[in-house]
């Protein structure tokens, strides 16, 4: 059975954006596609959080999605939180456009993502490379811009 979501990203700024996830069944690999606009020309950590809060804007969200409790990465690497997506880079029309495929998201079972928050940061994620503490936290990837839960699509 396909499953799907759909995710959509609101901020105090300018920033908004839609993420559609498509998985063809239990164990395969999740795809996202999306775009996400009003971004300054770069990479921008993109992750899923926690917690499908919105209550005082995206920091309700938590920290990133870590059931196996492990430390900061990137979507290559074996050590990373379940939510290390990495970047997504807008250009110079301020638009970044992506389509990921990963190993680790899923949409069923215990580790769902459904009703978690994606996040798209003000700054560039390290991949846990940055050489201090907050980069095996957080990649360094500075504030929130936008957020949104994510939710079953049609
Ligand atoms: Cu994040
Ligand atoms: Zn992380």
């Amino acid at each position: 059975m396909v499953l799907k979501a759909v995710c959509v990203l609101k901020g105090t700024g300018e920033v908004t954006g839609t993420v559609h996830f498509v998985q063809e069944g239990e164990g395969s690999s999740v795809t996202l596609t999306g775009e996400i606009t009003g971004l300054s020309p770069g990479e921008h950590g993109f992750h899923v959080h926690t917690f499908g809060d919105n209550t005082n804007g995206c920091i309700s969200a938590g920290p990133h999605f870590n059931p196996h409790n492990k430390t900061h990465g990137g979507p290559k690497d074996e050590n990373r939180h379940v939510g290390d997506l990495g970047n997504v880079t807008a250009g110079a029309d301020n638009v970044a456009k992506f389509k990921i495929e990963d190993k680790m998201l899923t949409l069923t079972g215990p580790n769902s993502i459904i009703g978690r928050t994606m996040v798209i940061h003000e700054k560039t994620d390290d991949l846990g490379k940055g050489g201090d503490e907050e980069s095996l936290k957080t990649g360094n990837a500075g504030g929130r811009l936008a957020c949104g839960v994510i939710g079953i699509a049609q």
